[in-house]
C-alpha cells in the first residue's frame, strides 16, 4: 500500500467551525456526512500553524516525509500512489442534461446518471476517515470576478495543498456571507482505483465530483475543475473569460509596465516564462519580469477603459519540478525552497531532494519516487517527469506587486505556444484578433506527462484548453469573437514556439531567460515600436528585429528558426483537420475564413 491508499487514524487537529455557518453550507455539508460517513469532520482554518500542524500530523500518517529542515525549511515529501501521477483526461466528465452543452472536446455523462454512478462510490467512502472542510477563495479578495468553493476532502494531502494553492479558511466564510453561491466540491481518493476514478464536473449545479485520485488537477478542486471547467462555462454566460494562461509583468528601463498573457499547454513552459529572470544586459539595462499568476487567468472587459483586464484566481504554484534548476528557473528553485510540498520526486540520504536536471550530476544513490533505491545506472527515472512542487506565491522573490489586487491588471499581449519539435517558426504575430483567435484555436502540441497517455504525440490543444473548456468548444470560440466587440483596444496576439528541434535533435532557441528577447520584440509591437514582415503565417520580426547579441546564435541559426517550410506547414494544416472535422458543421464561419486565407497565402 502506499501513502494515498492509507486510511489515517483520526486526527488532533484544531477545529474551527464557524459559529455562524451559512445555513445553505450546513445543509450541503450534511448531506455529505450521511453519503460519506466519515468518522470525524475537520474544519480547516488555513492558517500557518494549522498547515504545520497537519504537515506533523501527514508524517505521523505516512502521508508526508520530513525533508532537511536545515536545507528546505518547512518542506515535505509526499509520494503518490504510482497509478496516480498525472490528470486521468480520460476519466474527466461534464455532466448535463443534454451532450450539446458539452460539445464534442468533452466527455459527457448525464448529469442524473452521473450521481447516480459515483453516489455508490462515495457511499460510505470516508469510514474511518476524517473529512477535511476547506472552504476557499480563488481570486483577490473584494475582485468581483473571486468566486467561494468549498472542498471536502478526505485526503490530507489535498486538505494541506489547497491551504497553498487557495485562499483558505476564514476570508472564504466571509466573503460567501449567508449567500448560496459557492462551489460544492467533493473529493475522496477512495482506493485510488483508476477503474473507479471519476471527475465529474456539474456546471449547472456548480458541482464537482472527484473519486479515485489524489493527484493535483485531478483533486485540488479549486484549480482545473473550478477556476477552468466550472469558470469557464460561468464565464461564457456572464461575458468574462477563464483560461489556462500565465501571466506576467514586464517592467521596461524606463519604468513602462506591460502585462502579458500566454497560453501554453500542461507542461509546456508556463511556469518558466511567468518566473522569467531577463538576461544579464537586460537587467543591467532595467528590465525586470514579475509574476502575477503561472497557470490560470481570469479576464474582463473594464467597462471605463474598454481594455482586457485580468487576475490570477490561484495563491500558489503546483509546478513541473523536471527540468527546473539555478540556470533555467532560479526563481522557481527559491520559491519552493520553503513552505512547500514536492510530489513524486527522489530523496537524498541528507533529506534533500533531486530530480532530473535538477543538476548535471545526478546523485550517487538516493531513493526514487516510488520508495526504491536508485543509482544513476539502473535505468529508471530517479523523479517522475510529472513530479511537482507545490508552493505559495509569497515565496516568489519576483512577484508582482498587483498579484493581489482585486482590479487586476490591463493585458496588452496574448501569446499562444505549443512543444513542437518541427514546423513551427520560433516567433510571429498574428495579423489581427480574428486571426489570433484562429491560431489560438489551431494550436498544436505534443502531448506531455502533466496527463496520462502517450508522451510526445502532436494534438490540437485549442488555447491550451482542450482538456480544460468546460463546455461546447463552438461556443468557446464564439465567446472569443464576443469578447473582442466589448473591447475598445484589445491585446495583441503572438505565437511562440521555444521547442523547435534542428536535425540533430537538439533545441534550436536557447529558451527560459533568453526568451526575454522574443519578449521584448512582442512588448515593442505591443507599443507599435518594433518593425515586422508579412509572411503567409502572420508579422514576422527580420533578423535585425531580435536581439542576437551574446548568443551563439548566427543570422542563418535565426532565420533556420523562423522558415515556413510549405511542405511542412501544409501538412500541419491537414493536421488541423483532426480538430475541424469533429467541429464540422459547427465552426465559427471565421475560422473557415481564416484557414481558407491562410491556405491561399501559403
Ligand atoms: P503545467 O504546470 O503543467 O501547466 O506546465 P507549464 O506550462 O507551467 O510548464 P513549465 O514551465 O513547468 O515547463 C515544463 C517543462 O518545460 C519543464 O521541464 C521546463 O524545464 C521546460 N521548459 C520550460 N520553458 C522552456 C524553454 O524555454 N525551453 C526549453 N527547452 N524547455 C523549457
Ligand atoms: C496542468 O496539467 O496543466 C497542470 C497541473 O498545471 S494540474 O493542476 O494537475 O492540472
Ligand atoms: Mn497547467
Amino acid at each position: 500500500m502506499t501513502a494515498t491508499t492509507v486510511r489515517p487514524p483520526p486526527t488532533k487537529l484544531n477545529n474551527t467551525k464557524p459559529d455562524d455557518l451559512n445555513p445553505a453550507v450546513q445543509h450541503w455539508i450534511d448531506q455529505c456526512i450521511q453519503l460519506c460517513k466519515p468518522d470525524q469532520v475537520y474544519w480547516c482554518n488555513g492558517s500557518a500553524p494549522e498547515r504545520q500542524e497537519m504537515f506533523t500530523q501527514g508524517v505521523k500518517d505516512g502521508v508526508f516525509i520530513q525533508l532537511n529542515q536545515q536545507k528546505l525549511p518547512g518542506c515535505y515529501l509526499h509520494r503518490s500512489n504510482q497509478n496516480d501521477v498525472a490528470r486521468s483526461e480520460h476519466l474527466t466528465f461534464i455532466c448535463t442534461p443534454s451532450e450539446d452543452v458539452v460539445g464534442p472536446t468533452n466527455n459527457w455523462m448525464n448529469d442524473k446518471a452521473a450521481y447516480t454512478k459515483l453516489r455508490p462510490l462515495f457511499d460510505g467512502c470516508m469510514r474511518g476517515r476524517t473529512m477535511y472542510v476547506c472552504s476557499f477563495v480563488m481570486g483577490p479578495i473584494g475582485s468581483p470576478l473571486a468566486k467561494v468553493g468549498i472542498e471536502l476532502t478526505d485526503s490530507l494531502y489535498v486538505a494541506v495543498s489547497m491551504s497553498i494553492m487557495t485562499r483558505m479558511g476564514d476570508v472564504a466564510w466571509k466573503q460567501l456571507g449567508d449567500s448560496d453561491e459557492f462551489t460544492r466540491c467533493l473529493h475522496s481518493v477512495g482506493d485510488c482505483n483508476p477503474e473507479r476514478r471519476y471527475i465529474c464536473h456539474f456546471p449547472i449545479d456548480n458541482t464537482i465530483w472527484s473519486f479515485g485520485s489524489g493527484y493535483g488537477g485531478n483533486a485540488l478542486l479549486g484549480k482545473k475543475c473550478l477556476a477552468l471547467r466550472i469558470a469557464s462555462y460561468l464565464g461564457h454566460q456572464q461575458e468574462w473569460m477563464a483560461e489556462h494562461m500565465l501571466l506576467m509583468g514586464a517592467t521596461a528601463p524606463d519604468g513602462e509596465k506591460t502585462y502579458v498573457a500566454a497560453a501554453f499547454p500542461s507542461a509546456c513552459g508556463k511556469t518558466n516564462f511567468a518566473m522569467l529572470i531577463p538576461p544579464q544586459k537586460y537587467r543591467e539595462a532595467g528590465w525586470k519580469i514579475t509574476t502575477v499568476g503561472d497557470d490560470i487567468v481570469w479576464m474582463w472587459v473594464d467597462e471605463k477603459s474598454g481594455r482586457l483586464r485580468a487576475i490570477n484566481p490561484e495563491a500558489g504554484y503546483f509546478g513541473v519540478v523536471p527540468g527546473t534548476n539555478y540556470h533555467t528557473n532560479p526563481n522557481a528553485m527559491v520559491t519552493m525552497a520553503k513552505n512547500s510540498i514536492y510530489t513524486n520526486v527522489a530523496l537524498l540520504p541528507d533529506g534533500d531532494v533531486w530530480w532530473e536536471g535538477k543538476t548535471e550530476q545526478p546523485p550517487k544513490e538516493c531513493i526514487d519516487w516510488t520508495g526504491q533505491k536508485w543509482t544513476p545506472d539502473c535505468g529508471r527515472k530517479a523523479a517522475h517527469p510529472n513530479s511537482r512542487f507545490t508552493a505559495p506565491v509569497i515565496n516568489n522573490p519576483a512577484l508582482d506587486p498587483a498579484a493581489n489586487d482585486p482590479a487586476g491588471v490591463p493585458v496588452s499581449a496574448i501569446i499562444f505556444g505549443g512543444r513542437r519539435s518541427r514546423a513551427i517558426p520560433l516567433v510571429y504575430q498574428a495579423f489581427n484578433w480574428v486571426h489570433g483567435v484562429y491560431l489560438g484555436a489551431a494550436l498544436g502540441s505534443e502531448t506531455t506527462a502533466a496527463a496520462t497517455g502517450q508522451t510526445g504525440v502532436v494534438r490540437r490543444d485549442p488555447m491550451a484548453m482542450l482538456p480544460f473548456i468546460g463546455y461546447n468548444i463552438r461556443d468557446y470560440l464564439v465567446h472569443w469573437f464576443r469578447m473582442r466587440k466589448k473591447m475598445k483596444d484589445c491585446p495583441r496576439i503572438f505565437h511562440v514556439n521555444w521547442f523547435r528541434k534542428d536535425d540533430q535533435g537538439r533545441f534550436m532557441w536557447p529558451g527560459f531567460g533568453e526568451n526575454m528577447r522574443v519578449l521584448k520584440w512582442i512588448i515593442d509591437r505591443c507599443h507599435g515600436r518594433a518593425y515586422a514582415i508579412e509572411t503567409p503565417l502572420g508579422w514576422m520580426p527580420r533578423v535585425q528585429d531580435i536581439d542576437l547579441e551574446g548568443l551563439n546564435i548566427t543570422h542563418e541559426d535565426f532565420l533556420a528558426m523562423q522558415t515556413i517550410d510549405n511542405a511542412e506547414f501544409k501538412a500541419e494544416i491537414l493536421s488541423q483537420e483532426e480538430l475541424f472535422l469533429k467541429l464540422a458543421g459547427d465552426l465559427p464561419k471565421e475560422m473557415v475564413f481564416q484557414r481558407e486565407l491562410l491556405i491561399s497565402r501559403l
